[in-house]
């Protein structure tokens, strides 16, 4: 199986919006969502207490622009507004707030949070993405094109924010049994730095009780490319809920950005799944090569053996890691990855 292809939008020489357009666009759209939010959070501040219910814990089930459902704790959901400067909230979030009338609330405050997931939004401020969760699965899938070699940004975001990625290999009821053997042989080398590699197909429901033996009972976060099928497993591990999926696009073969919002669903037995929008290309903050270099797990034992203490691996002598890739410690296909994160992440 080749990882490399051309896209089929590459491919059919595709005209694309120029970058000053999509600019243009995205600066709307950033406008239309401000006024929104102001519009609603004047709407929240109008509401006094004499209006309000007492404060009380809900959960984030998901966000539209300033509004939230709340989720109480009897299970029933409310729509709220949010009160200003509360900031990030997010699918999985706790937060405080007051019933207004029937169905209805105002958030009034963020609480702490275990842990969450963040990334760069478009002018590189970070945006949360889900909050308190315990695992994040990262879904991979041979169609659409890229998603597999656009792995290891996401496992450096898990890795810097130390939560524990899972990752999930979909679709592979697409696959003869000789591309099936080239991708093992291709996931071998995270299995061997100790990822976890779930192999799935929700078509013939393969793997997917191996991933509930690892997701059930906690709360998990599923990202990855537009199309992978995040949303189709999510629909066959909580049959009860009605979750949309969409079919890749006949004349590009990419996913069409089918769910919109992170939202959370409930496990009957416990434990929580997040469901997310998919991501064109998940971009990292800004990182220097020894942020970089720290967040590739199998450098750790030969980083500290480099001549130089700035090393960043590239052309510097001595360098400990270039020689365990020479000796197979380090597998080739990492270091190029880390080489081309280096390229891109770093000015130097
Ligand atoms: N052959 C095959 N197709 C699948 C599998 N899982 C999902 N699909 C198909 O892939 C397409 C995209 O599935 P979605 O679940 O909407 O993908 P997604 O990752 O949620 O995409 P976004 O919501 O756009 O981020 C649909 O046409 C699904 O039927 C699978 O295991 N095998
Ligand atoms: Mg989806
Ligand atoms: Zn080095």
């Amino acid at each position: 199986m080749s990882i490399h292809s051309l896209t089929r939008e590459e491919a059919m020489g595709k005209r694309k919006i120029s970058r000053q357009q999509a600019w243009r666009i995205e600066k709307i759209q950033e406008e239309r969502r401000k006024r929104a939010a102001k519009r609603d959070s004047q709407a929240a501040s109008m509401l006094t207490d004499d209006h309000l219910g007492p404060e009380q814990k809900g959960l984030v089930i998901t966000r539209h622009g300033a509004r939230l459902e709340v989720e109480k704790a009897d299970g029933q959901v409310f729509q709220c507004l949010m009160r200003q400067h509360l900031g990030d909230v997010v699918s999985g979030d706790e937060v405080l707030w007051q019933e207004s009338q029937h169905e209805n609330g105002v958030v009034t405050a963020l609480m702490p949070r275990s842990s969450t997931l963040a990334r760069p939004d478009a002018h590189g401020h970070m945006k949360a993405m889900a909050a308190n969760i315990q695992n994040i699965v990262i879904v991979v899938a041979p169609e659409p094109p890229h998603s597999i070699e656009r792995l290891d940004p996401y496992l450096l975001a898990c890795q810097a924010t130390d939560i524990q990625p899972i990752i999930v290999v979909n679709k592979i009821d697409a696959l003869d049994e000789k591309a099936f053997s080239a991708l093992q042989d291709h996931f071998n080398i995270y299995k061997k730095i100790h990822y976890p590699v779930i192999y799935t197909s929700t078509m013939t429901e393969t793997g997917l009780d191996e991933l509930l033996a690892y997701i059930d009972n906690r709360t998990c976060v599923f990202i990855g490319q537009s199309g992978v099928g995040k949303s189709s497993i999510l629909a066959r591990l909580l049959p009860h809920e009605i979750i949309r999926v969409g079919e890749l696009s006949e004349a590009t073969g990419h996913g069409q950005h089918t769910t919109s919002n992170c939202r959370l669903y409930h496990f009957t037995h416990g434990g929580d799944l997040i469901d997310s929008p998919g991501i064109r290309e998940f971009k990292l903050w800004h990182m220097d090569a020894k942020d970089i270099a720290r967040n590739f797990v199998e450098f750790a034992p030969h980083i500290e053996k480099c001549k130089f203490r700035n090393c960043r691996h590239i052309e510097e002598p001595e360098c400990a890691i270039k020689t365990a890739v020479t000796n197979g410690l380090i597998s080739e296909w990492r270091y190029t990855r880390y080489l081309a994160l280096l390229k891109t992440y770093t000015k130097d």
